[in-house]
């Protein structure tokens, strides 16, 4: 019976099940087709178990090691979030890094929105200071701002409260994780962590920032403070990683958001060195790793050379043209403009498709937004988006 029915959305199965117990009002756990064969989805739980592929033979994880897929897989930064009313009335009641610290709730969002897209990965739901408040750091995140910290790290002496993260500090994580796979399948899990830059600017600016003349002002000003600094961030986010992928997480995204904003001299001199660290020290684990920045354009070849199998790409530079300013041997994440998804379906169509035409001259593609999806975001059009590439992706071109 299972032979008769869509080869290509074998490892959707599982998925479409799990969305629907729990599915919310309006999400699109439907029943019906697979959009790229046309053929009847397998719908019964009990026997999906049995035609799990394993997790490595996910799109997902295939793509990552450049291997070849039957389609484009797909997933979206913050697909976990504001965009999503079951996300807003499950939290609620709960501040942010709470929610955070709250495997059980965790579990929860994670899963959301795999039950309304048909997206090829899960990314655990946490946030990039998790790791910072687990050592002990004074850090909170205020809602409509962002993570803001008690006492700024800005001399020698404020170092000193930066210790490295053992296992024991994050047993929430550990706990979610485990809970996590054990729902997820064959659908890998995506653990993550912020980058040197990106973290070391929130500590540094004790919040968010546009220009970020504190942090470079430390950097440019006292190189020694920096890299001290940036050496603490980087064992502190080893350890993090390191106990997400021990509780089982598939793959790793490293997210220097914000190290767009030096330039490539500076980066490859003052972050470079930090990175390349974290992610040799993954190495041993065997999953694949993601490296991703924003308005990274001329730094992309240098973040591949940090060490990672998959380099993620903003909106700003096409997928060719990336393919170009990063060293042979790497796959590509991205990276459509989040914006677009607010316009008409008939221009996300059109943007999606160029895409993933453009992400078709890379080794192997993943198909993501550029950045993270935006809160306005109409979780409808996500749910298009990720049917539209596994079916634009599976067609031959030509
Ligand atoms: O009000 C709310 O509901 C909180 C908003 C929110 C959410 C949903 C924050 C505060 N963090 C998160 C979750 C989160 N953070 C995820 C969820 C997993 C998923 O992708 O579904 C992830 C991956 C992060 C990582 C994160 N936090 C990054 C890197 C990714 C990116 O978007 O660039 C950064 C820079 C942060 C800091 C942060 N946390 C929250 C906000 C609003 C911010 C950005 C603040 C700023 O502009 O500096």
């Amino acid at each position: 019976m299972l032979t008769r029915l869509c080869p290509v959305s074998a490892d959707l199965r599982r998925r479409v099940t799990g969305r629907l117990r729990n599915a919310p009002d309006g999400c699109r756990a439907r029943p019906g087709h697979c959009p790229v064969t046309g053929r009847p989805r397998q719908l019964r739980c009990e026997k999906i178990r049995n035609v799990n592929p394993p997790t490595g033979e996910s799109p997902f994880l295939r793509a990552c090691r450049r291997q070849p897929v039957p389609y484009t897989p797909v997933w979206f930064m913050r697909q976990a979030g504001r965009s999503l009313p079951e996300y807003r009335a499950a939290r609620a009641s709960m501040g942010m890094l709470q929610a955070c610290f709250t495997p059980d709730l965790v579990t929860e969002l994670t899963l959301q929105p795999l039950r309304r897209y048909h997206v090829d990965a899960a990314i655990l739901f946490s946030d990039i200071v998790v790791p910072l408040r687990a050592v002990g750091v004074g850090v909170d995140i205020k809602a409509g701002v962002g993570p803001v910290i008690e006492h700024p790290v800005r001399s020698q002496r404020d170092l000193q409260r930066l210790r490295p993260l053992e296992p024991g500090d994050v047993p929430f994580i550990s706990q979610a994780v485990s809970a996590l796979v054990a729902e997820l399948g064959s659908t890998p899990l995506i653990g993550f962590a912020g980058g040197p830059f990106t973290l070391a600017s929130y500590l540094i600016e004790g919040g968010p920032s546009k220009s970020f003349d504190t942090t470079k002002s430390l950097m440019y000003g006292n190189p020694a403070l920096w890299h001290a600094l940036l050496s603490r961030l980087a064992d502190i986010t080893i350890g993090f990683l390191r106990a997400q992928v021990a509780a089982g997480a598939a793959a790793i995204q490293l997210f220097d958001s914000w190290a767009g904003t030096i330039c490539p001299d500076d980066y490859r001199q003052a972050v470079l060195p930090h990175s390349r660290r974290i992610f040799a020290a993954l190495a041993g684990t065997g999953v694949p790793r993601i490296h991703f920045g924003v308005g990274t354009g001329e730094l992309l070849g240098l973040m591949g050379e940090a060490g990672a199998e998959v380099v993620g790409v903003d909106w700003r530079v096409p997928l060719d043209e990336a393919v170009r300013r990063v060293e042979p041997g790497k796959a590509l994440q991205g990276n459509l403009d989040p914006a677009v998804l607010l316009a008409p379906w008939d221009v996300v169509e059109q943007r999606a498709r160029d895409v993933v035409a453009r992400g078709r001259t890379a080794e192997a593609h993943i198909f993501n937004l550029g950045h993270g999806v935006l809160p306005s975001t109409d979780p409808g059009q996500l749910a298009r988006l990720a049917d539209l590439v596994h079916s634009e992706s599976a067609r031959v071109p030509g």
